[in-house]
């Protein structure tokens, strides 16, 4: 079928290679929010998680970044004192960035430059930015020197601080007036089904989400929109899905996910939801299927695939 699903980092990914194995044709709509300019370059960390993990380049150990990576220049950059020290830029990863800032100061779009790295990656998927316009998620703080409140880019949040400030708010800088691509919308009313993958629903999917024009073209698609919950037996599988969760208000549960994205018959996304079998859910107008939903291997995967779009 041709599967159109919106997509973040590490679990989407992982759940896309299930669709993918299932003989799908698949195109992701990927969230950049997480980008990041960095030294000058570009880089799109959810991107290029899926075309790294699809393309069998990902480093399986750290979910994020490349197989063999050293990090010679970036210790280079560090005796420089020129940091940020806590984010890990790879050296083999650099060449992505190189060409996509290249690609990009030459005129290409987001779009175009994403195609052009996916020839060498062959991902098996069309993978496409939600925008070619800038967003980028901040999160408002409390300092933790000096307690002043301000916004901090997403990565600084996220890997320099695991998360452990709490978030006042989670804001998509500039999703007011970025524009969802012509092929994002072709791939939603395209599609036959339309999958969320068990991908960050704040910062991941809901970047995708605030895309304006992404959520009507949703709604006003014919395909079913399934989903599958992010949160296992009570908590977030990985990452910090819990402190985004709490960030928004909204319960970390299947159920409180379920009712975050809404029943589509109400208004909302969903018509379909599944569920761990440990995880009770109820809600109004959506289709709940319950099955184990650990990703734990390829086949896991794909019958977690199956079971959404049996749903
Ligand atoms: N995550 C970390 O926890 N530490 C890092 O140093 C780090 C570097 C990094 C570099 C490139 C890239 O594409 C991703 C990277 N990530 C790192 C993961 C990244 O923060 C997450 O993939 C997303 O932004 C959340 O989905």
């Amino acid at each position: 079928m041709r599967v159109t699903a919106l997509a973040g980092g590490f679990g989407g990914a992982r759940f896309l290679a299930g669709v993918v194995a299932e003989g799908h044709e698949v195109t992701a709509v990927v969230n950049t929010g997480d980008d990041l300019w960095l030294h000058g370059l570009k880089v799109c960390p959810d991107l290029d998680t899926v075309m790294y993990t699809l393309g069998g380049g990902i480093s399986a150990e750290r979910g994020w970044g490349r197989e063999g990576e050293t990090f010679a220049v970036s210790g280079e950059l560090a005796a420089y004192g020129f940091g940020p020290a806590w984010f890990g830029l790879g050296d083999r990863d650099l060449a992505t960035h190189l060409i996509r800032t290249q690609l990009l100061e030459a005129g290409q779009s987001l779009t175009d430059v994403t195609a052009a790295l996916c020839a060498r990656w062959r991902p098996g998927v069309t993978l496409l930015p939600m925008t070619d316009d800038r967003v980028e998620t901040h999160v408002v703080v409390d300092d933790p020197e000096t307690g002043t409140r301000h916004a901090i880019h997403f990565q600084e949040w996220w890997v320099r601080h695991r998360a452990a400030l709490p978030a006042h708010a989670i804001v998509p800088v500039g999703a007011e007036e970025a524009k969802p691509t012509p092929a994002v919308l072709q791939a939603i009313s395209d599609a036959e089904i339309v999958l969320l993958p068990p991908s960050n629903p704040v910062v991941s999917i809901g970047t995708v989400l605030a895309v304006p024009g992404i959520r009507d073209a949703l709604l006003a698609a014919d395909a079913r929109i399934v989903g599958v919950s992010p949160i296992v037996g009570g908590s977030p599988v990985r990452g910090m899905a819990a402190e985004c969760l709490t960030a928004i208000g909204v319960e970390t549960s299947a159920q409180g996910v379920a009712a975050h994205y809404g029943a589509r018959s109400a208004g909302g996304l969903l018509d379909g939801w599944l569920v761990d079998s440990s995880d009770p859910c109820e809600v109004e107008g959506i289709a709940v299927g319950a099955l184990p939903l650990l990703m734990t291997d390829l086949d896991a995967t794909r019958a977690i695939v199956r079971a959404a779009i049996a749903l």
